[in-house]
């Protein structure tokens, strides 16, 4: 705020002018009044004409001295204490009366004491270019010392690179004047021009905008200064010069930009600041995979980026024409996958390629200053691509019910050494699932099939480039159920009936069955890919849970499995006799899924509480499974009369009177094939902690697709149920032939004792459903065991076998293979059939089976148990001492 003094000088109507001095001796000008004592006064003291220069409101600071009447001696009758002042601009105006905050007495003027009062009074809106004050004395004794007139102004001001001129506030007490600020030299109005404004009080307010310096200055010490060279300021925002960013020169002061050194670029949307950039080296470590007749083509970035982020990659596709004619771009009908430029990802699709033909592909690699790079050689990566040829022609070989002979001859041309081949099928009409297994050879077996069924087969080759294109789809059928070969040979047998003697005399002399194999391999989980709706199926493991541990058996039973409303299920006929009632089939339709065939396991009228909770017991142990080779629980009914058990049904029965049924009906391979599934099934029930005790072939269940599922789940009750358990010395119920020679003896029952029984399946499997030591007493068994003779090995049983078997019939329990183990094995003999060519030596087999089995057990225990021939000529004996 600045104040400015308006001259004025005085014109005296019966007001003295008087020189005195104030309390310090200084000389003192003083207009006075004093004519108290006289009656009717009307005393004028003017000033001339002050000039306003604009302002529109004046301050007028009086100091004046003003006499106490009290203390006037003669009373007081005419003598006033105030006076007045009046502005005239057009006309007088009384502005105020004035009063004074303190008055002196006679005693004052003694002590020459002047009690000096100030009174500062505003006067506006003024509305003429000058005025004048007029002071009026009615009767007080007045000494005026001083009288200033002023206004207030606004200085001048630079704030923000703008300056403001000096400014006379507005008339009115609270107004403000907008005054608009003018940039400084090499400055510009930021945004919008910079305002301040001007209050009455003579004060800047409220600003508004500002000014910066223009590109090229900076703003020092507030003034803009030039850029040096070798810096540069591009934008009115960034807030001084900056050094120009690396390969870029500013060779001149002032620069607003920086230039790029020779070879270097930038767009223009490349921020000032962005170092100068160019265009990148080609892609490396280029890599094709063929896929039939599409190729994918991935690589890594290229190691010289050109200092940007934005590369983006072009493939040039070009086809190799055949002798030597040069090369040609590919056609509209070649696709690439996103697309073929302009790819942000550092691999691509090219799918629709011709099947068996050269293509060359060049990648590029790209920058956002490739365009202007135009003398930058492009540099690219080049990649030579054969795609395969596809398998032209499968042939259909030997028709089972359950399997087909595939064979097909190599590509001709095979883009390198064939690594193997790939055979998808499923059923007609169910594409959406399908099957895909692997072979080495140009033929296989496919196995596991539904009997009088059409299935589609297609088949590829891989090599070291990839996948060839499947061939065109085959439509081959599978026999029916009962095929010719099978009931030939039952009849055959039928037959031969008559022979049998002779056949068993004439096999004790031949070297035996020999292992018809196949090179299929056949695996339900691993070497098989399931593939549904293009997901491939993973079986979860988890850990089996003693319904012991539970005080509710019921509350076991629906912890593990669901319940089923009766009226979904129909029970259309009767397929066996179990130990708690009727096991029944028939469909079942939960609401929301579609039908299933299922079996329906029944508790007959009358059970006791024990009886009814023995029967749900199997219920709590085989929900908790979920494993291909494990029956599947589909839920209980137990909230209506007669308690059932819902299980998928098994179309074939269990596995021992399915043999039996079939002898000699499988090749080696589908025995192994199963073998396998039921190992798999018991590493599943080992990893889970749940040890079977009662695994036998008969408590194996088979399905239509020749599928081995392990079923009979329980305690004490398997056991009571199975009619081979017998009574040990020990008091159990023992299924002696199947078990381990520790579980009869101590009841040390262990996944290590069902891998025992396991191997005695094995035998059952591999000798169609015999009975493990044919008719010999359980005490005979278990004698011989613990003086360490074995089972022989089938007929036709290949060795290998056998020694799986012989191994899992270790003495030592720890010896035996574990689970794993054993499905690990039988995978290796089914991926290399050959290794189940070998067949067990005639010292190490017995030579029974179908028609001529029951002979040979005769005839074995015949002269074991009266000839007292010795174990050896009938069984194997361990090649270790240990009992
Ligand atoms: O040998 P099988 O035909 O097979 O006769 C027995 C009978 O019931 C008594 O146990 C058969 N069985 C048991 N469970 C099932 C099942 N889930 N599917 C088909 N048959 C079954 C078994």
């Amino acid at each position: 705020m600045l104040y400015k003094n308006l001259k004025s000088l005085f014109f005296l109507l019966k007001w003295e002018e008087i020189g005195e001095v104030d309390e310090d001796y200084a000389p003192i000008h003083t207009y006075q009044v004093c004519r108290v004592m006289e009656q009717n006064q009307n005393n004028w003291l003017y000033t001339n004409w002050i000039l306003t220069e604009g302002a529109q409101r004046v301050y007028i600071e009086l100091k004046f001295t003003l006499r106490d009447c009290n203390s006037l001696p003669g009373g007081v009758g005419t003598c006033k204490e105030t006076f007045n002042m009046v502005l005239k601009e057009n006309r007088y105006i009384k502005v105020d009366t004035i009063a004074a905050d303190e008055s002196f007495t006679e005693l004052d003027l003694g002590d020459r004491v002047m009690k000096l009062n100030t009174e500062v009074r505003d006067l506006g809106p003024l509305t003429h270019k000058g005025f004048y004050l007029a002071f009026q004395d009615l009767g007080a004794c007045i000494a005026l010392v001083s009288v200033r007139v002023f206004y207030k102004r606004c200085p001048f001001l630079v704030k923000s690179l703008a300056e403001f001129p000096d400014t006379i506030p507005g008339s009115e007490a609270s107004q403000l004047v907008e005054v608009v600020g003018h940039c400084v030299n090499n400055s510009l109005p930021l945004y919008e021009p910079p305002r301040m404004h001007c209050s009455t009080e003579g004060e800047w307010l409220v600003p508004i905008g500002k000014c910066v310096c223009k590109p090229g200055y900076e703003e020092i010490s507030g003034a803009c200064q030039v850029c040096k060279v070798g810096f540069y300021r591009s934008l009115l925002e960034s807030p001084g010069c900056s050094k120009c960013p690396p390969h870029s020169v500013a060779r001149q002061t002032g620069a607003t930009v920086c230039t790029c050194e020779d070879g270097y670029y930038k767009i223009e949307s490349d921020p000032s600041n962005m170092a100068c950039t160019r265009p990148p080296s080609a892609p490396r470590n280029a890599i094709s995979n063929v896929n039939e007749t599409s190729v994918f083509l991935e690589w890594s970035i290229p190691l010289e980026t050109g200092g940007r982020k934005d590369i983006r990659y072009n493939i040039l596709c070009r086809q190799v024409l055949p002798e030597g004619r040069g090369l040609d771009e590919c056609g509209p009908n070649v696709r690439f996958l996103p697309r073929r430029v302009a790819l942000s990802n550092t691999s691509v699709m090219v799918a629709d390629l011709q099947s068996h033909t050269n293509y060359s592909f060049l990648l590029e690699a790209v920058n956002g200053v490739s365009e202007l790079a135009k003398d930058h050689p492009k540099q690219y990566v080049s990649l030579n691509v054969t795609t395969n040829q596809a398998v032209s022609v499968v042939r259909k070989g030997h028709t089972g019910k359950s399997s087909i002979a595939l064979s097909w001859a190599e590509p001709d041309r095979p883009n390198g050494i064939i690594l193997e081949y790939e055979i998808k099928y499923f059923e007609k009409e169910q594409d959406s699932s399908y099957t895909i297994i692997k072979s080495k050879d140009t033929e296989m077996v496919v196995e596991g099939l539904k009997p009088s069924s059409v299935y589609i087969f297609q088949v590829r080759a891989r090599t070291s480039a990839g996948y060839g294109a499947f061939s065109r789809r085959f439509e081959f059928q599978t026999s029916p159920y009962r095929d010719e070969r099978a009931q030939a040979s039952i009849i055959a047998v039928a037959i031969t009936l008559a022979l049998v003697l002779l056949a068993v005399v004439a096999g004790f002399l031949l070297s035996g069955r020999r292992c018809g194999y196949s090179k299929a391999k056949q695996d339900p989980e691993e070497e098989k890919m399931h593939f549904h709706n293009g997901h491939i199926k993973f079986p979860g493991v988890r850990t089996y849970i003693d319904p012991l541990t539970y005080e509710d058996p019921n509350q076991a039973v629906h912890e593990f499995a669901q319940e089923i409303d009766v009226s979904s299920i129909s029970i259309e006929r009767i397929i066996g006799a179990g130990e708690f009632g009727e096991v029944c089939c028939g469909p079942l339709r939960l609401p929301g899924k579609r039908e299933i065939q299922v079996a329906i396991k029944t508790l007959k009228v009358g059970y006791t509480e024990q009886q009814r909770r023995d029967f749900l017991w199997e219920a709590s142990i085989m929900g908790q499974f979920n494993h291909p080779n494990i029956i599947r629980l589909e839920g209980v009914v137990t909230k209506s009369k007669p308690v059932m058990i819902i299980t998928e049904y098994m179309e074939n029965g269990s596995l021992d009177t399915f043999l039996k049924k079939n002898d000699g009906q499988f090749t080696v391979i589908q025995l192994v094939g199963m073998l396998r599934g039921i190992a798999s099934g018991m590493r599943y029930l080992s990893d889970m902690g749940y040890v079977h005790r009662d695994l036998a072939a008969r408590n194996i269940l088979v399905n239509g697709n020749l599928v081995c599922k392990v079923s009979d789940f329980g305690l004490s009750r398997v056991l009571e149920d199975d009619p081979e358990a017998a009574y040990t010395t020990r008091g159990g119920k023992i299924p002696i032939r199947w078990t381990a020679p520790e579980a009869i003896a101590y009841r040390k029952f262990t996944s290590a004792s069902d891998v025992w029984s396991y191997g005695i399946v094995m035998w059952e499997v591999m000798s169609y459903g015999e009975r493990p030591y044919w008719e010999m007493s359980n005490q005979d068994v278990i004698k011989a065991v613990e003086e360490s003779y074995r089972l022989p090995g089938p007929m036709d049983c290949p060795e290998a076998l056998y020694h799986l078997m012989m191994d899992c019939w270790q003495h030592e329990r720890t010896n035996r293979p574990k689970f794993d183990e054993i499905v690990c094995l039988l995978d290796k003999l089914i991926r290399n059939p050959s290794s189940l060519k070998k067949l067990v030596n005639s010292s190490h087999r017995y030579e029974g089976k179908s028609g001529s089995a029951f002979t040979l057990i005769c005839i074995a225990v015949l002269l074991f148990r009266t000839c007292k021939l010795p174990f050896t000529q009938i069984f194997h004996q361990m090649p270790t001492t240990s009992t």
